[in-house]
């Protein structure tokens, strides 16, 4: 069968494996959970909500970003928010989402960490029952905040554990990088992982070559998460090729966030073609102007992908999941039987 390069892409089964909830929240939803919950926000239309859009660099996104999540106060909210990511992933062919998650942005303005846990996992446990869409929760600590703080969420989280052991897997670090290297937290990352929990982290999103080095060395990462500067450093590069250390890369997000100029000066095809395991996720969709299957046909288009490059970024997203192997081995049989049937014409 023969089929457009957007179809081919929309229908290729596939895994996320960067995408953080709170940014998932559409502008619509901000507003409809502005009014619920009698929060003001800084906007009083939903164009003016798109036109601020528009960022310089990590921190001025996350300005942002931390603003919109004060709408967010209930269970309820967390759960519409998630089940709406979700309907989305469903229709884009995603068949597992591994969702990061910040309790500190809520428990800070007073929300129950109880609600955040709780919120995500029913909308993602009614997905799993209802459609068999597969997901992981991975809880990140906010990396400009202290350890200290970060170990006083690991201790709230601990107890929500046992209720959770279905979906709450691992344990991620997040936010503004400059300044806030891995090695600040090497201390309750390793508490983490004596705990059991699959450890990521962002680094060199626009941080250097060091601190992804860091992440890998003290806090033990089995993913990073976009690293994409790890290019300057020639034998990070080859290590990471070498161990096939999967990044977790968001062209769209690089973009908006200027860390590149044009998608095409993006490194990841680049990465890739050097031996890689590369995956392409959204990151915070609607800040970042797309969702998954955006960001794959802004990459294809950018670098006239074939079929075979496109069907092993998705197999990528399957390996590089933290789902259980015989679950691998079936969606990468359904990936082999969509390769099977189908060219781009
Ligand atoms: C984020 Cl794009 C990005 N980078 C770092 N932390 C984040 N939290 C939400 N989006
Ligand atoms: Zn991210």
């Amino acid at each position: 069968m023969k089929t457009s390069l957007s179809e081919f892409i929309a229908n290729l089964p596939k895994a996320e494996l960067h995408l953080h909830i709170e940014g998932s929240l559409e502008p619509e939803m901000m507003f409809a959970l502005a009014k619920r919950n009698s929060v003001k926000i800084p906007f009083t239309t939903i164009d003016e909500v798109r036109a601020a859009y528009n960022f310089r660099d990590l921190k001025s996104f996350l300005d942002l970003y931390f603003a919109g999540t004060a709408v967010l106060q209930t269970e309820t909210d967390f759960y519409e928010l998630t089940k709406a990511y979700v309907e989305k992933a469903i229709t884009d062919n995603i068949r597992h989402s591994e969702l990061f998650f910040d309790p500190q942005t809520h428990t800070d303005r007073g929300v129950p960490i109880s609600a955040v846990f709780a919120g995500i996992a029913r909308a993602l446990r009614e997905a799993r029952s209802s459609d068999g869409f597969s997901s992981k929760m991975i809880m990140c600590f906010l990396r400009h905040l202290s350890e200290e703080d970060a170990f006083e969420t690991l201790q709230a989280a601990l107890p929500l554990r046992a209720d959770h052991t279905d979906l709450w897997c691992g344990v991620g670090l997040d936010s503004s990088e400059f300044g806030n290297p891995p090695k600040k937290f090497s201390k309750v990352f390793d508490m983490a992982r004596e705990l059991g929990f699959r450890i990521v982290a962002h680094a060199g999103e626009e941080g250097p070559p060091e601190y992804i080095w860091e992440a890998l060395e003290i806090l033990k990462v089995e993913r990073v998460d976009h690293g994409i500067k790890c290019e300057t450093d020639e034998r990070l590069v080859k290590y990471l090729a070498e161990h096939r250390i999967p990044l977790t890369v968001c062209p769209l997000s690089n973009l908006k966030l200027c860390v590149v100029k044009k998608i095409e000066e993006h490194n990841l095809v680049r990465l890739l073609r050097s031996g890689l395991c590369i995956t392409i996720n959204s990151d915070d969709p609607p800040y970042f102007g797309g969702y998954i299957n955006d960001n794959f046909i802004a990459v294809a288009s950018a670098f006239n992908l074939t079929g075979e490059d496109l069907v092993d970024l998705a197999r990528n997203s399957f390996r590089s999941s933290f789902a259980d192997d015989e679950q691998k081995m079936k969606w990468l049989q359904e990936i082999d039987e969509y390769a099977d049937n189908r060219a781009i014409d």
